[in-house]
């Protein structure tokens, strides 16, 4: 889930990615096929590990788990507001096994525990969290029974939500969008018509960008500090003229496989 900021929050869950990590899913929406570098990406996660360190936020480090190549995906196996989680069905089979050490890990820290029940389907990954407006992305991963039952959730704890269905050529909501804070949310230009966010406050700017940086549209807002992917000149001009603290990471081996920054954490408070 990508929120549009992070400031409350002093926990975060990261994984290692597996040694089998060029076996991980991939659409090849961001490459031609070609397959990630476990070294690379062990180095390039080191870093992204380090600075929510140097952030001063608590991380959980996982192991990494062998048999699932995208176990390192975590933001997928859980849906956390304000403390109150809500566990998916992941809607890449191969991934379902990935969730058990996530639901050891976080239940412990948790006001309440929700599940999602067949035959809903939704991955974390499908959902952008901007103020407190959640807006969920009907996708090849997420389901109309799994969007549901999460909105119900929502409702519940007082949120209102609303369905965005995402272009066939992308992942998830977040592949293609996220708000580094409560007034700015970031969109490929190319899918300005597309992707209808209901309700947004008027406070709210929609900032277009230009699509061969599609993939620097999913950031992590902390605070007055945002992380962005390194190579996308024009997302980090934007940010910093909007007095924003640019903190720029490697992402080439995940983004390889469909990973973006948010793709990698689950925070809490
Ligand atoms: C997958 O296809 O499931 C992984 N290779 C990438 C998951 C990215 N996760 C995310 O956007 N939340």
């Amino acid at each position: 889930m990508s929120t549009s900021s992070h400031s409350d929050k002093k926990n975060v869950i990261v994984r290692q990615p597996p040694r089998s990590f060029a076996d991980a899913l991939t659409t090849s929406q961001f490459t031609n096929g070609e397959k990630p570098d476990y070294n690379l990406a062990l180095k390039q996660h080191n870093e992204y590990v380090e600075t929510f360190e140097k952030l001063g936020l608590n991380v959980i480090l996982l192991e990494a788990e062998e048999e699932y190549p995208d176990c390192c995906f975590v933001e997928d196996q859980a849906l956390i507001v304000d403390n109150h989680v809500f566990f998916p069905i992941t809607g890449a089979p191969s991934r379902m096994g990935e969730q058990k050490t996530i639901i050891d890990t976080i239940t412990p820290h948790m006001k309440s525990i929700h599940w999602c029940q067949e035959p809903g389907r939704i991955d974390g990954g499908d959902v952008v969290r901007v103020g407190d407006i959640f807006y969920i992305g009907k996708s090849k991963r997420s389901n109309d029974e799994g969007i549901s039952q999460f909105q119900d959730f929502l409702f519940k704890l007082g949120f209102e939500s609303y369905v965005i269905n995402v272009p066939s050529y992308s992942l998830h909501l977040t592949t293609l969008c996220s708000a580094p804070n409560s007034n700015i949310l970031l969109i490929p230009e190319s899918t300005a018509n597309d992707l209808v966010f209901e309700n947004l406050p008027n406070s709210v700017e929609i900032i277009k960008i230009p699509d061969n940086e599609t993939y620097g549209c999913n950031t992590i807002g902390i605070g007055n500090k945002v992380i962005i992917s390194e190579g996308y000149s024009t997302v980090k001009n934007i940010l910093s003229k909007k007095g924003l603290e640019i903190i720029e990471l490697p992402m080439s081996e995940f983004r390889a496989v469909d990973g973006s920054l948010t793709c990698l954490s689950l925070f809490y408070q």
